[in-house]
């Protein structure tokens, strides 16, 4: 295989990007290090997932009422021990913990926020299919001391950085500081994280939707009628939209940053609110595709301008490029039909 154009480490990447705002002091930088090695080390049981006993499920459900997978529970106590001593972080939440977690008394606390879903699509484990774990980080609201709620209930447009790492048929870490979103795959032979994609931008307009169209019949009459308008001749193409899903969104939503078109898990009539959850899922996700030059909606506003009442709240989430986030609006607010 030949050697990446440009031979960039992600810590390498990190201290560079740190060098240029001469005000940094370090801990932001310190706080992705020790994110790179919490992913390093999920990657390494997601990747014999198959070979040891941490299949199956644990007989519990998490808030959100999934049932918990073993990898669920490992990749969330080792996001949380690979981050909790580094004194950078006040206070965390995970999407596997009904409650906000603590910095052990024995750490100094940081000010920064980290919230995240250790194992996004779990239920996809044992068919070996795409899964992921999404972070989003902010700046603590409170002075001192351990972090509170207050500082995890923060609208995502105060994230001062988000991302994710997809393990599939490699293993990538993408996040964004507000200065461009590059994408760094695991060159497992080293252990390093390889910038691979740099200054990821997302197409103007693509071709591909990416939903749960079993829910089709409890969909608004809007949404209807814009899937039914993507199955007719695309104008630009000659051809109608594919159907891409493979029911994890860090995977759904990844190819649609890299490939352009939607991907939406919008509100239906059983559950209004949708299914993916605002703080873990959507903010972070919507936080990239936006600095990648794309849209995120709810359906009326950007993702990032809802304002979070609670943890584990849902959303309903459209996101994607700029001309298909359009369309998909023109439908929702019956401008088209
Ligand atoms: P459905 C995985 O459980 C998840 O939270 C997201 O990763 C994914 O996009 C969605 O749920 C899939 O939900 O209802 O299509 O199975």
């Amino acid at each position: 295989m030949a050697p990446p154009k440009k031979f960039m480490t992600l810590e390498r990447f990190i201290n560079e990007q740190e060098s240029m705002h001469p005000g940094a002091t370090g801990e932001f930088s310190a706080l992705l290090h020790d994110l790179s090695l919490a992913a390093k080390l999920v990657w390494r049981e997601v990747s014999k997932a198959g070979l040891v006993d941490v299949l199956g499920t644990t007989n519990q459900t998490n808030s959100s009422g999934d049932i918990v997978k073993k990898l669920d529970v490992f990749a969330d106590e080792t996001i949380f021990k690979a981050m909790d001593h580094g004194g950078h972080i006040c206070v965390m939440a995970s999407e596997e913990n009904e409650d906000i977690l603590h910095i052990p008394d024995e750490y100094v606390t940081g000010k920064y926020v980290l919230l995240y879903d250790p194992l996004d699509g779990s239920s996809n484990i044992d068919a070996n299919i795409t899964i992921g774990s999404i972070f989003s980080i902010f700046k603590r609201v409170t002075t001192s001391g351990k972090g509170t709620l207050q500082d995890c209930l923060q609208p995502g447009y105060k994230q001062v950085a988000a991302g994710y790492i997809i393990y599939g048929s490699s293993t990538i870490f993408v996040y964004c500081t507000g200065h461009g979103v590059h994408g760094f795959t695991l060159d497992p032979s080293v252990g390093e994280f390889l910038l691979s994609h740099e200054n990821i931008r997302i197409p103007k307009k693509g071709n591909i939707y990416s939903m749960n169209e079993g829910n089709f019949s409890n969909w608004d009459p809007g949404m209807q009628n814009y899937i039914t308008y993507l199955k007719q001749q695309d104008k630009a193409t000659g051809r109608p939209y594919s159907l891409r899903y493979i029911g994890t969104m860090v995977g759904d939503a990844h190819r649609t940053l890299l490939y352009g078109g939607i991907f939406a898990y919008p509100g239906d009539k059983k559950n209004p609110e949708g299914k993916l959850r605002l703080m873990y899922e959507c903010n972070p996700m919507a936080y990239i595709i936006e600095q990648a030059g794309g849209r995120s909606s709810n359906g009326t506003t950007s993702v990032l301008n809802v304002a979070p009442t609670s943890l584990h709240q849902h959303t309903p989430v459209f996101l994607g490029s700029e001309e298909d986030m359009k369309l998909c609006e023109e439908f929702l607010q019956g401008k088209r039909s």
